[in-house]
C-alpha cells in the first residue's frame, strides 16, 4: 500500500498514521517528524529548520526532497507520506520519483476538518510552532501552496475525502472503510 495524508496542519494526520501503520504494516514517513528530530539533534540543517517552522512557513523543497528521497528508495515494502508533499513542486518531484521506481501512489486520504476545529486542537497541543500566530501563518501556507494538491490528486483519480472530525478511533474506521 502506497498512500499520502493530505491535510491542514494540525488535520490529524499524525494521530490517524499511527492507526494505518499498526493495521498495515506499512513505513510511515512524516517531514514533520524528519525535521523535528533534525531540530533536537541541534544539526545545520535541524538549526535552519528550526526558524522557518516556528515561524509558519515551509522549510524549502530542497531540504525536504533530500530528506525524504533517499528514505523512499531504500524501501521494500508499503509506505504512508505525512506532511509530505506540501505543495505542487513537491507532489511532481515525488510522482516522477515513484513514477521511476514503477511503485506511483495508490490513494490520497484527504482530511476534512474547519480551520475554528484545528485552531482549538493546535492551542490545546501547545509545541513551540503552536500559538496563535503561527496557527494564522500556518493557514494561509496550506490554502495557498497546500491545497492546489486536492486538485492535483482528484485530477489523478486518488483522492478520498474523509471527515477528520470527531473519536479518533472512529475516523480510522472511516480511512479504513476507504482503503479497504
Ligand atoms: P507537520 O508535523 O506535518 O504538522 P502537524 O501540525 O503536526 O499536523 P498533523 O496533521 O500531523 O496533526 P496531528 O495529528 O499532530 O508540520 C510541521 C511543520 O514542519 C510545518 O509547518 C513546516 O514548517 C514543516 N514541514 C513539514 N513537512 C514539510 C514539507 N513537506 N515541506 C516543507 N515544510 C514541511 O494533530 C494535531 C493535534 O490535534 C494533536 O494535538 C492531536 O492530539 C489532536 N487531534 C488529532 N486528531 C484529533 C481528533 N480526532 N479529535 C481531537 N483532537 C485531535
Amino acid at each position: 500500500m502506497r498512500i499520502v495524508l493530505l491535510g491542514a496542519p494540525g488535520s490529524g494526520k499524525g494521530t490517524q498514521a499511527a492507526n494505518l501503520v499498526e493495521k498495515y504494516g506499512i513505513t510511515h514517513l512524516s517531514t514533520g517528524d524528519m525535521l523535528r528530530s533534525e531540530v533536537s539533534a541541534g544539526t545545520p540543517l535541524g538549526l535552519e529548520a528550526k526558524k522557518i517552522m516556528e515561524a509558519g512557513q515551509l522549510v524549502s523543497d530542497e531540504i525536504v526532497l533530500g530528506m525524504i528521497k533517499n528514505k523512499i528508495e531504500s524501501l521494500t515494502g508499503g509506505f504512508l507520506l505525512d506532511g509530505f508533499p506540501r505543495n505542487l513542486n513537491q507532489a511532481e518531484a515525488l510522482d516522477e520519483l515513484l513514477g521511476g521506481l514503477k511503485k506511483p501512489l495508490e490513494k490520497v486520504i484527504f482530511f476534512d476538518v474547519s480551520f475554528d476545529v484545528i485552531k482549538e486542537r493546535l492551542l490545546a497541543r501547545g509545541r513551540s510552532d503552536d500559538n496563535a500566530e503561527t496557527i494564522e501563518e500556518r493557514r494561509k501556507v496550506y490554502e495557498s501552496e497546500t491545497a492546489p494538491l486536492i486538485n492535483y490528486y482528484t485530477k489523478q483519480g486518488k483522492l478520498v475525502t474523509v471527515e477528520g472530525v470527531g473519536d479518533v478511533n472512529e475516523i480510522s474506521q472511516r480511512i479504513f472503510k476507504a482503503l479497504d
